[in-house]
């Protein structure tokens, strides 16, 4: 490949400018942006500060109600992508603020949701008529296309870390959504019905998965982090990531979500990662400790509930500074299923 693109002479500017209204282009012009030796993304590693966020959250919360918002969300703009709803490429993020007494009302999209609880207690998630009561550190799903409102029946906000995938599905222009039409879809089973019914490591006898998406929609943080503490007392630590694991479908073993991968880790006190990258720009929100991250020049210092980003392919390093839990996301499904995710554990 010639690391310089041809050069634009005059006869052939002037052929481009007769085709342009053919609608016609000419590869070798473009062929080098295009086709990249490596990912070049515009995603900045970015940093957001709970402490900063969250009074402007509570300032939304007096300006506008959650009803008339439909879902009042900051969305966390990646400064690389600017106008463009996007954390990466790829997903987007937002921090939700629901209030006592409050109603977001019932609607059904194509994009998948995530939410992982980051302040309050006694809010709910309903989906497809189940309420499921969220904790900070838990992590929900909504599924596509499921009905879904939310609820606060606490004190205090209830705030939550969105993540969807809407970029991807615009990128596909595969976007749907209905209201239902009344603020709640109504309640058909009971509390806790889904968890039981798939997340006790059994399933009904003759079930068959109907969608790619988990079951369960509730991961709790009591099990997760139970199930960290558990397995540190072996202490086989992956150089690069800790202690992580994945979310997955009790039904498939696969990722709990098609489009979104969903992780959590345990960095302990003292410990620095070596040296990864991956194609998968991450998003990453602090649940305990605090420790920073080296993204090349970059340095992020995060604490609980802070949230932030890593770019696809840019190799970096976590220095957790007293025990920390690590909640994550990224499309790594999407793009293990097409053959394209990579990743390098190598520390040049
Ligand atoms: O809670 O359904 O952050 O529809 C963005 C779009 C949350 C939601 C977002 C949504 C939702």
């Amino acid at each position: 490949m010639e690391a310089e693109a041809p050069a634009r002479t005059p006869e052939r500017e002037d052929l481009y400018r007769r085709m342009a209204p053919a609608h016609l282009t000419p590869l070798w012009e473009v062929l080098r942006a295009l086709i990249t030796p490596e990912p070049r993304s515009p995603v900045q590693a970015t940093l957001w500060r709970y402490g900063e966020v969250r009074p402007f959250l509570l300032e939304a919360g007096k300006v506008i109600t959650a009803k008339e918002a439909e879902r009042r969300v900051l969305i966390l703009e990646n400064p690389g992508l600017p106008g463009q709803s996007r954390i990466t490429t790829s997903l987007y993020a937002g921090l939700q603020l629901i209030l006592p007494g409050e109603v977001a009302p019932a609607h059904r999209h194509a994009q998948s949701a995530l939410r992982f609880i980051i302040e309050g207690s006694k809010g709910y998630t309903a989906v497809d008529g189940e309420r499921v009561y969220m904790s900070p550190g838990d992590f929900i799903i909504t599924p596509s296309w499921t009905w879904h409102d939310h609820g606060h029946e606490g004190d205090g906000p209830m705030v939550w870390l969105d993540g969807l995938d809407i970029p991807l599905v615009q990128s596909l222009d595969a976007s749907f959504i209905e209201g239902y039409g009344h603020d709640a879809h109504p309640v058909t089973r009971p509390a806790g019905d889904t968890l039981a019914r798939y997340g006790a490591n059994m399933l009904p006898v003759d079930w068959k998965p109907s969608r790619p998406t988990s079951p369960i929609f509730s991961y709790p943080y009591a099990r997760s982090r139970e199930a960290l503490e558990q397995m540190r007392k072996t202490a086989e630590w992956d150089p690069c990531h800790g202690l992580k694991m994945r979310f997955v479908s009790p039904a498939t073993g696969d990722h709990a979500m098609p489009t979104m991968g969903t992780f959590m880790q345990l960095l302990p006190k003292g410990f620095t990662t070596a040296g990864y990258r991956s194609t998968d720009a991450t998003i990453f929100t602090a649940v305990e400790g605090r420790g920073r991250t080296r993204i090349g020049e970059t340095v992020l210092d995060w604490g609980p509930r802070d949230v932030f980003v890593v770019p696809s392919w840019a190799r970096h390093t976590h220095e957790a500074d007293e025990d920390a839990v690590l909640f994550s996301f990224s499309d790594r499904p999407v793009q293990e299923k097409l053959g394209l995710f990579r990743d390098d554990r190598g520390n040049r």
